[in-house]
């Protein structure tokens, strides 16, 4: 697509985006960023969403407020381009979560408009006269983008430098961009979808964890995920971190087009070759960002550091961080002194409860077959709540991996007919629970027929207390129920973190129930 002049030469904040007519397509937490800062540059701004939900409405009234020119909701506002006084848009901002064969989004191909998402215009507004440049260190990844986002965030404050975790992780970096604090340095979490619409982001240092199937159904097909995971190496200035565990990530960074100079780096559980981060007697060790690299290793942390019963993925995890800020220069005590400064978020292999000698795990940030896995392998005998958006996933190796430990399984979620499938494929001795069947007559969830449909949450709260109750009459002392849907949640909750929140409520009310009773 031959890119206006006017567009080219939009490159940072002073740049002249005074009158561009633009729509914003989304009004969700990185459309009214979008939305927001475009109107302080001076934009034509209309924003249209299909939801016409009363948060929709509070947002459209704020943006209204500070200046823009249309906020348009509802189904009909999402089908065609709008115009913006009477002509259409130069430019679309889009958030994330839409589609590239959306009605309107595909309108914008047909009509040779650009279309960039929050992330592309965040990179294009980070120099501002007068204000400090953070720099950026990318990070994306199948899993575990949002634990090393926060270790990376975690080493970079060690030594001493202003920094914030933000993109994907949750606060737009167009907020972080605008906030008072002037920051040193960024940890960017992109998802495949924000890398999708990214086009001239340059980080100092960029990693891909790891890939997996994932959002099959957003790219169309698994190689298109792929090949927008692989953009978060474009352009890297000093070093592309990857899986040596994972030849698919050193492929990405073999056909990156990355600034001269630019090394490749790559982390590893086991010991490290040169230029790599790895394991050698239980530490963590640098052999790549050392002078005497061939034949020295510098010691990073042990691997005690990480906690008493740190999986392996928590090790790759603190290895990628460690080599996107050993890039950066951070030393290696303070790579250290972030690991134990590191607080997990919730949602992420959170135990919950003990009761009766079952243990309760919350893992609602398993959102696909490749982050379920690894929960699954924590533990021996397992009764496992799982299903909701499969994303166009395939279960068949993870059920035929795990099918061992699975003592029982409880489905949730409005689509469970693939997870069904593989588990009588592979497992068919593991009793399956579902919503409607057998004890949970008289339950109503968004599975049972005439259900919510995908894409709208649906009744999760009695959706789960139902699983949660299922699960405490098929768990025996020894046992763990684990909810590690593999599928996201957006079928029947609002997000990863409502439905985490729903099954700790809902375990907390049986514990407290039991108490009660005298049980425990
Ligand atoms: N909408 C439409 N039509 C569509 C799609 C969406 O009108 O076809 C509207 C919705 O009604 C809603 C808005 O668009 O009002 C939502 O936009 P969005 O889905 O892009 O979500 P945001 O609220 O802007 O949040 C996004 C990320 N969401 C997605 O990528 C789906 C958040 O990641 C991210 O934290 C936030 O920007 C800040 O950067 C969440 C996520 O689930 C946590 N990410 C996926 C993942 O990690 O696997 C990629």
């Amino acid at each position: 697509m031959t890119v206006s002049p006017r567009l080219a030469n939009l490159v940072s904040w002073d740049s002249d985006w005074a009158g561009l007519r633009v729509a914003v397509t989304g009004i969700g937490v990185s459309g009214f960023a979008a939305a927001d800062t475009l109107i302080e540059l001076g934009a034509r701004v209309v924003v249209v969403d299909a939801a016409t939900s009363d948060t929709a409405r509070a947002r459209a009234d704020t943006l209204k407020i500070v200046g823009a020119a249309d906020v348009l909701l509802g189904p009909d506002a999402v089908a065609h381009l709008p115009r913006i006084d009477g002509e259409l848009p130069e430019l679309i901002v889009t958030s994330p979560g839409w589609r590239p064969d959306q009605a309107l989004l595909a309108a914008a191909a047909r009509a040779h408009i650009p279309v960039w998402g929050d992330v592309e215009l965040a990179w294009r507004v980070r120099v501002r006269e007068g204000r400090k440049t953070a720099d950026w260190l990318a990070i994306t990844g199948t899993n575990g983008k949002t634990t090393t986002v926060g270790l990376t965030e975690s080493m970079l404050r060690a030594a001493g430098l202003k920094a914030i975790a933000v993109g994907n992780v949750g606060t737009p970096i167009l907020d972080a961009l605008r906030d008072p604090v002037e920051y040193d340095v960024f940890a960017v979490e992109l998802s495949s979808f924000q890398l999708h619409w990214a086009e001239s982001v340059s980080p100092v240092a960029s990693v891909c964890l790891n890939v997996a199937e994932d959002h099959v159904d957003w790219h169309g097909s698994y190689d298109s995920y792929l090949a927008d995971k692989a953009k978060v190496y474009e352009r890297t200035q000093k070093a592309c971190i990857y899986n040596a565990e994972q030849v698919e990530t050193e492929r990405m960074v073999e056909n990156a087009d990355v600034v001269e100079g630019c090394r490749a780096v790559a982390f590893t559980t086991l010991t490290p070759a040169i230029s790599m981060l790895g394991v050698v007697d239980g530490l963590l060790v640098d052999r790549a960002f050392i002078e005497e690299r061939r034949d020295r290793a510098a010691e990073l942390a042990s691997m005690a550091d990480l906690g008493p019963l740190a999986p392996r993925h928590m090790v790759a995890n603190a290895l990628a961080a460690a080599g996107l800020v050993r890039a950066y220069g951070v030393d290696a005590k303070a790579v250290r002194q972030g690991i134990l400064d590191y607080v997990p978020g919730d949602h992420r292999i959170q135990p919950v409860a003990r009761m009766n000698g079952v243990l309760w795990v919350n893992d609602s940030k398993a959102t696909n077959p490749h982050a379920a896995s690894a929960s699954l392998s924590a533990f021996s005998k397992v009764v496992w709540i799982a299903g909701g958006l499969s994303k166009g996933v395939s279960y068949d190796d993870l059920v035929r991996d795990h099918a061992a430990r699975l003592k029982a399984v409880v489905l949730i979620g409005t689509d469970t007919s693939h997870l069904r499938e593989a588990l009588q494929r592979h497992a068919p001795d593991v009793p399956v629970i579902e919503p409607g069947a057998g004890d949970t007559e008289g339950v109503e969830t968004a599975s049972a027929p005439g259900g919510t449909p995908a894409g709208t949450p649906g009744n999760g709260e009695q959706v789960m207390a139902w699983a949660v109750a299922s699960a405490a009459r098929l768990a025996e002392s020894g046992d763990t129920v684990l909810m590690a849907p593999a599928a996201a949640s957006m079928d029947q909750f609002s997000s990863y973190a409502h439905r985490g929140g729903t099954f700790i409520d809902a375990v907390r009310e049986l514990v407290e129930g039991q108490a009660q009773t005298g049980e425990e």
